[in-house]
């Protein structure tokens, strides 16, 4: 056949603008991009994702912190940017009481017809509900509540019929609601129990070429978790599970010495170009099988064999080196890093979330500093402590603060901890004694255990304080100038991994203030926050 110039031209032009090079275009094979899993490390668990256009949305649950459900941004699938959180207020999210298994727990975003919607369970208060925007990056609706049970709901939307899908009684189950209202329009009915691994749940529907897929997770979102499938010609069932079940997971041989472990809780979307895409939770073991940077979001791809199925990179395991035919050229993915100078100048990012429904009275920016009030809530109470913090990210990290504590009487204390849950952190923070000298304490508290392994008086009022993350170890030290660090506590990580003291969260580094009475009110300025990792 012969091809007029012109025509080579404009398909050569489309070659480039689709962003398959002439090389691979004649073999069909789509341009590979490299990118690193996980695309959002720390615990950011039980991702779902979303397309609206050119614009991709995840979403992750949050549990007993505030905001609740971060809401992330991305272009390019790999590279994505925190736009907020999707409960923002206490009239959406009551977290009163909750503990690190409790408040918010897995959320599903969709868009359809203009709107966004995020629906997840309030375990502590409530159960299931939805929220919507028409802009992501705003305020989010009040609450409409759902009348069926279970965990992990979702959404599926067609021809302005809206389904729900979540867990009650150890099965899938659907309904029809009107998303508006909330009500139940085509009563609960059981679809289907999974393949018989334990914990059906994180169900999510999707229709292409004519057929229902239903994906779920199922063996437990611990070592056992696994991703599996059924369709059905039709929305109600018959479900057949796809024979080549599980289509990811690393509890089998392929994936038992992978660095990444506990792969499931998916969801797919499929990108402009017609590639899908999968994006899961996992968590990386650090020292022996324990794992403190909590469950974290990867990325994979997925195609369909020619029976129809959905075949995850490959061989139903992912890496954390990936190269993929991402469908756009991705920019080099960021660090996440956190350096502030506080100041009323300065907004905080959203990497910052408190404990439960913060008191916001509590939280005050000055023009050198963020100043939190103290209450005789404690960090060791499921209350309202004063506490903000940010994710550990990074298997290897450092992070350092500089304070100073003001109006405190005998025994109120104010500094950096690392924060797994109220019955399992590391602190290291300063004491006034009852004669006004500041006492720098680290201290380690193990459910029932607590001890104190330093206590040295400071000559400085505004002492350096830092903690260094590695594999098996977190190391304290502290600077009078900010330059030179001392070393005075070690101790094992194991201890506050999420196989030990339990939970659905990770490690978060935290700024704290408390009393010790009723009576007093302390005062922490906190003048900068640095936070840096390696991997
Ligand atoms: C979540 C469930 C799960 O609701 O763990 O890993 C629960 N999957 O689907 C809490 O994250």
């Amino acid at each position: 056949m012969k091809v007029s110039k012109t025509l080579r031209l404009a398909l050569s032009a489309l070659i480039v603008a689709t962003g398959v090079s002439t090389a691979t275009a004649q073999n069909n094979a789509p341009t590979c991009f490299q990118y690193h899993n996980p695309i959002i490390p720390g615990f950011y668990p039980d991702p779902s994702i979303c397309r609206a256009g050119d614009d991709y949305y995840i979403v992750n649950s949050s549990f007993d912190y505030f905001p609740g459900v971060p809401l992330w941004h991305s272009r390019d699938l790999v590279n994505w940017e925190q736009i907020g959180h999707c409960l923002t207020r206490k009239s959406q999210v009551d977290l009163s009481g909750a503990l690190s298994w409790g408040g918010i727990y897995a959320p599903t975003i969709r868009y359809n017809e203009g709107t966004f919607y995020m629906i997840t369970t309030n375990t502590s208060h409530g159960g299931n509900f939805l929220v919507h925007t028409t802009d992501p990056k705003g305020e989010w609706s009040d609450p409409v509540w759902l009348e069926q049970g279970g965990i992990d709901p979702s959404l599926y939307f067609e021809d302005g019929h809206c389904y729900m899908v979540s867990n009650p009684d150890d099965g899938i189950f659907l309904c029809e609601i009107d998303p508006k209202t909330g009500k139940t329009l085509k009563p609960s009915r059981r679809i289907w129990n999974g393949t018989g691994g334990r914990y059906p749940e994180g169900p999510h529907i999707y229709k292409k070429d004519g057929w229902y897929y239903l994906l779920i997770s199922e063996g437990g979102t611990e070592h056992a978790h696994m991703i599996t499938i059924a369709r059905s010609r039709n929305i109600d069932g018959p479900y057949t599970g796809n024979p080549s079940n599980p289509i990811l997971t690393h509890c089998n041989q392929l994936g038992q010495n992978s660095p990444i472990q506990g792969t499931g809780h998916a969801d797919l979307v499929e990108a402009p170009d017609g590639s899908w895409w999968i994006v899961c939770l996992a968590f990386r073991p650090q020292t022996a099988m324990n794992h403190l940077t909590g469950r974290e979001t990867y990325l994979a791809p997925v195609r369909w064999d020619t029976n129809a199925w959905p075949v995850v990179n490959g061989n139903g395991t992912i890496a954390l080196d990936m190269t993929a035919p991402l469908p756009v050229k991705p920019e080099p993915q960021k660090d996440f890093a956190t350096d502030i100078r506080f100041s009323n100048k300065s907004a905080l990012g959203d990497e910052w979330v408190y404990l439960r429904n913060p008191i916001m009275e509590n939280y005050q920016m000055t023009s050198n500093s963020l100043c939190l009030n103290g209450t005789s809530a404690t960090i060791n109470t499921a209350e309202l402590p004063t506490f903000i913090g940010r994710r550990q990210q990074h298997i290897d990290f450092e992070a350092t603060t500089q304070l100073k504590l003001s109006q405190a009487k005998a025994g109120d204390m104010a500094g950096l901890t690392v924060f797994m849950d109220l019955y399992a952190h590391y602190d290291i923070s300063l004491r006034r004694e009852s004669d006004g000298k500041n006492t720098l304490v680290v201290e380690y508290w193990l459910s029932s255990i607590h001890h104190v392994a330093k206590e040295i008086t400071l000559k400085t009022a505004k002492p350096y304080l830092r903690v260094t993350g590695s594999r098996d170890h977190y190391r304290f030290s502290y600077s009078e100038d900010g330059k030179n660090f001392t070393e005075i506590g070690v101790s094992d990580t194991k201890y506050l991994s999420s196989e030990t003291a339990g939970g659905f969260t990770g490690i978060i580094l935290g700024l704290y203030c408390q009393s010790a009475s009723e009576s007093s009110k302390p005062q922490a300025e906190f003048y900068s926050f640095n936070y840096h990792g390696t991997k």
